[in-house]
């Protein structure tokens, strides 16, 4: 598993060049935005129940039949197990964010997943849905734009300095649809 500063070294040796220029100008960045970084880390991590659970019930909601009889989410053996595969997809979503890179995400979570899903029946449509509901629900979160009319009861909003969290926001999606696309 490797973040933004081994994937540097790992990819200057193997030119078996030094570091420099723009990989040192983009580690600098990392350092310099680095606090956006633990902010909306923190923010997924600390929603992440609400995040897997709203995204869990909207699956259901849009498909009935996932909780009867012959649905993936039936018994209630199956709906845990599968609440359970939402918090381990966004625990490592997390961790790819904060090492700024999916190795960690792509090597102990992805690896296999989606032979393991076909194996076990899991439907891999509704599973890369509630990736893709989870997403929305964090990208909201880290740009402090969620709203009360969207949580209900369960809103709340984490204390951040606003800020431009554009690059962050993008870089956080590009792991959910990671998990989307070695999902299908
Ligand atoms: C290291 C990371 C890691 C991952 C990712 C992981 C996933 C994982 N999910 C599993 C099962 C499962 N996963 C689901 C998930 C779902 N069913 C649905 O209908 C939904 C679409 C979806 C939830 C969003 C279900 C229902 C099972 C149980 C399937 C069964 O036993 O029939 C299994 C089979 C073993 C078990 O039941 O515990 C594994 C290995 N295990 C790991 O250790």
């Amino acid at each position: 598993m490797l973040d933004a500063f081994s994937r540097s070294v790992v990819s200057a040796d193997s030119k078996t060049a030094c570091i420099g220029g723009e990989e040192l100008q983009s580690l600098k960045n990392f350092i310099s935005e680095g606090n956006k970084r633990l902010d909306a880390v923190n923010t997924i991590a600390s929603n992440a129940s609400c995040i897997v659970s709203d995204a869990v019930a909207g699956i259901v909601c849009e498909n009935q039949g996932l909780i009867q009889p012959g649905g993936n989410c039936y018994p209630n053996r199956r709906m845990a197990a599968c609440l359970r595969d939402g918090e381990i997809i966004l625990r490592y979503i997390t961790y790819a964010l904060l090492a700024g890179d999916a190795s960690v995400l792509e090597d102990r979570c992805l690896n296999g997943l989606k032979e393991t899903y076909t194996a076990l029946g899991v439907p891999l449509q509704s599973s890369g849905r509630a990736v893709a509901i989870m997403k929305a629900s964090a990208i909201a979160h880290i740009n402090n734009t969620n709203t009360e009319e969207q949580a209900g009861k369960r809103f709340r909003r984490m204390e951040m300095k606003d800020g431009d969290c554009s690059a962050i926001s993008s870089e956080a999606a590009s792991y959910f649809d990671r998990v989307i696309s070695g999902l299908s």
